[in-house]
């Protein structure tokens, strides 16, 4: 059958690059692109783009009435910093908007959803060295909170219902084509902008702060891979712990200066994301992904940092 994909949420950092390789795959016209301002970006104007606010229910109806979709990507969401400065709007926007779409996703029978959730489900307590899919989870970021209560409402929608939801707990996400959204991890995109621009950059976290990472491409092929997946092969319908590679910025930086020899890294005291970046784990277990759909990263940091500078360069 023919595949109709909506994407709310398509101009953020993952969303700006989903869309574009769905479209890649399914054809423009087979993956329209929602959001609550156009699109910023190199997607051509001609592919479906529609207005869309995930808190306004009979907007999402009048879309899915529309287009029929056959699978829906919710991405829209406020992250772990700005969650923290607007707590209520976070839990509004990362909540009800997901509900929103899952009753939706039922009425019409779509027959896949995705939503992403974050290894920001982890708290102080969860343990900190490959944290493993299930463990103490006491997230105390209001955005940790709402993905890991959002994670129970999958489980819930597919046991209960048989709505086929899938979810990928995403490490810190590094790309280069569309601008970070305010997480806690933005430092690791935002060193590359000012090594090429300034050749120093001031790091928001400490030297030691080490924070499982992955880059865009990995995550974008390993999403598409889990929703192309056997719904028989699909054992955890919370959210897969998903894992590419750790690193501290100290670690970073040296990686970096293979490239540009006198970069210099500095450190900002007291910022509020260092907070949120010690309750964080170190590193994740993710062999439930591999075991269940044959998930395999393939950019380590040498691979991941070499890909940025040369991408930065040229755009
Ligand atoms: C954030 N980039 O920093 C997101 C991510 C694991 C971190 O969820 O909020």
């Amino acid at each position: 059958m023919q595949e109709k994909i909506i994407v709310l949420g398509s101009n953020g950092q993952i969303g700006t690059e989903l869309v574009t390789m769905l479209r890649k795959i399914y054809g423009d016209d087979h993956v329209v692109a929602c959001d609550i301002r156009r699109p910023d970006y190199d997607i051509k104007n001609s592919a479906p783009f529609e207005f869309v606010n995930v808190l306004d229910k009979e907007m999402i109806n009048g879309i899915f009435k529309k287009y029929k979709p056959t699978q829906v990507y919710l991405l829209a969401a406020l992250l772990s910093a700005t969650g923290e400065q607007n707590p209520k709007l976070a839990w509004d926007l990362n909540m009800n908007g997901l509900l929103n779409v899952l009753d939706l996703a039922l009425e019409y029978q779509v027959a896949k959803v995705y939503w992403p959730s974050s290894i920001a489900v982890f708290g102080p307590n969860s343990p900190k060295d490959n944290t493993s899919q299930y463990c103490v989870m006491d997230p105390n970021t209001v955005y940790g909170i709402s993905k890991l209560a959002g994670e129970r409402w999958c489980e819930y929608y597919n046991q209960k219902y048989g709505l086929d939801v899938r979810s990928i707990r995403y490490p810190g996400l590094i790309s280069w084509k569309a601008a970070p959204g305010g997480g806690t991890t933005d430092y690791a995109i935002h060193i590359f902008h000012e090594a090429l621009k300034k050749g120093s950059y001031q790091s928001f976290l400490s030297a030691e702060t080490e924070l499982p990472m992955m880059y865009m491409d990995d995550a974008i092929r390993g999403t598409i891979e889990l929703m192309d997946a056997p719904a028989d092969q699909i054992s955890v319908r919370s959210s897969y712990n998903f894992s590419g590679v750790s690193f501290t910025p100290e670690v970073l930086a040296a990686e970096i200066r293979k490239h540009i020899p006198n970069f210099t890294l500095t450190y900002a005291d007291n910022d509020p994301r260092q907070q949120i970046a010690n309750s964080w784990p170190r590193s994740i277990d993710d062999h439930f992904a591999a075991k269940d759909w044959g998930w395999k990263p393939e950019f380590d940091l040498a691979k991941l940092t070499a890909d940025m500078l040369n991408n930065l360069k040229k755009s």
